[in-house]
């Protein structure tokens, strides 16, 4: 699919600061160690009711991953999906009696308006499960041959399963315990309960098809792929199965991260490549929550940032708005927030106009608390203590700001 327009991202003085992120699987922050190019896949949207206001905050803070990368001299090779097809969307679909195509097509389209927007660098490939079908289905496809997959035996539906023993370290991505795994996988799409699989756990690869479902024709039959298996697909063909991100909010940690892991080492160990893990860093953002709650579709508590643009907010107020908490902390959303940001980036704006030069060292400042896991509350605070001082020049700190933070 069309990605988005590239923003400019102007070079910075200085020197870089390599980046550590905390890291899921590990439970530390740890170094990031990116070669010449950069790999990330970051988890895109299930095209509706986007883009809410978590959605935004989650693909910013693998915004700043991005440009500290660049900063750092790598080239950044990310991957996003849209996840096109897909239960939730259908029943969106059917409640608002539209086409599913046409919900997704739109939405998607309203998302990158708002990354547009909100100046997120785009990835290089924006891949829909859709367009994917045939390398998904090949990739089922290769674990049923290769016995990390099975066939339920259902004479009505016998779908796909994945044998989360098949890799022999499953569970490493959440470190979560058995109980925790079940709960959230019956919560996020999962169907530990249905009869037949090896495993609870086991995630569904292949759906066969179903009367009244859209279906694709495939090695394996008509029908349709699990959510899991897409990522680690369209990841593993664009960046091989060895990368160096995964990203996403903390809500794709259990199962989705942990089977798409799993999938993708998999499939790598059909390759002949050396088995290690399909990621160096998992690296989750917190929840965006609205009055008390996780802002989330099934409780529709949402803010869109479309709505905030349409209504003349300046999309650099909502970025440095939902900058000014940690990318990792759940948090919620207020309007003081936004009230907050505009003072700040009217202030901002007035001392990057400032001649002369900084000699402040709040550059370096900046790149360290952003290299020490995105501490965008640090890197804020340096930013106003400089603004305070009318005697430091604007330019260098322009650039920077604009570079790192991808605010101007
Ligand atoms: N299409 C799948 C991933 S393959 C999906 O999770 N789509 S989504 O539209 O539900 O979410 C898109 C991204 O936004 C995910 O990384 C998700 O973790 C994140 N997200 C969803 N709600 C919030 C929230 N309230 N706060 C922060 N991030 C959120
Ligand atoms: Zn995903």
């Amino acid at each position: 699919m069309q990605s988005w327009p590239t923003p400019p991202v102007p070079t910075v003085p200085g020197s870089p600061i390599a980046l550590s992120l905390y890291n899921s699987a590990t439970r530390e922050v740890q170094p990031t160690t990116p070669g010449p190019v950069a790999t990330m896949y970051v988890c895109g949207i299930t095209p509706y009711d986007a883009t809410h206001l978590g959605h935004a905050a989650t693909y910013l803070a693998f915004d700043l991953v991005n440009r500290i990368w660049r900063d750092n001299g790598s080239q950044v090779h990310y991957v996003q999906n849209a996840t096109d097809i897909d239960d939730p969307l259908l029943e969106r679909a059917e409640r608002d009696d539209v086409d599913w195509r046409d919900l997704a097509a739109e939405q998607i389209q309203l998302f990158r308006e708002d990354m547009t927007a909100l100046r997120i660098l785009p990835p290089r490939d924006y891949i829909g499960a859709v367009e994917a079908m045939d390398e998904v289905s090949a990739a089922v496809s290769a674990l049923l041959d290769s016995g990390a997959a099975y066939r339920l035996d259902d004479p009505e539906y016998p779908d796909i399963y994945f044998d989360i023993t098949a890799t022999g370290r499953f569970g490493y991505e959440s470190g979560y315990d058995e109980a925790t795994m079940l709960a959230f996988s019956a919560e996020r799409g999962g169907d530990p309960g249905r009869p037949g699989k090896r495993q609870a756990l086991d995630p569904l690869l292949w759906r066969v098809e179903r009367v009244g479902e859209p279906a694709w024709e495939s090695p394996i039959g008509r029908g349709r792929p699990g959510w899991h298996i897409e990522c680690a697909a369209i990841a593993g063909n664009r960046l091989g199965f060895h990368i160096d991100l995964q990203g996403g909010g903390s809500d794709l940690i259990f199962p989705h991260h942990e089977c798409s892991a799993a999938h993708a080492e998999a499939l790598a160990a059909l390759t002949g490549v050396p088995s290690g893990h399909f990621a160096k860093h998992y690296t989750h953002a917190g929840m965006i929550g609205l009055d008390g709650e996780k802002m989330s579709k099934s409780r529709g508590n949402l803010v869109f940032a479309s709505k905030l643009r349409y209504a003349g907010v300046d999309p650099m107020v909502i970025r440095l708005a939902l900058l000014s908490g940690h990318y990792r902390s759940d948090r919620f959303w207020t309007d003081d927030l936004l009230t907050a940001a505009a003072a700040r980036l009217a202030t901002w704006r007035a001392a990057f106009a400032r001649t002369g030069a900084d000699g402040s060292g709040v550059v370096q400042t900046v790149r360290l608390a952003l290299a020490s896991d995105l501490d965008t509350v640090a890197a804020i605070d340096a930013i106003d203590v400089w603004a305070a001082d009318q005697t430091l020049g604007g330019a260098e700190v322009a650039r920077a700001v604009d570079a790192l933070l991808g605010i101007v």
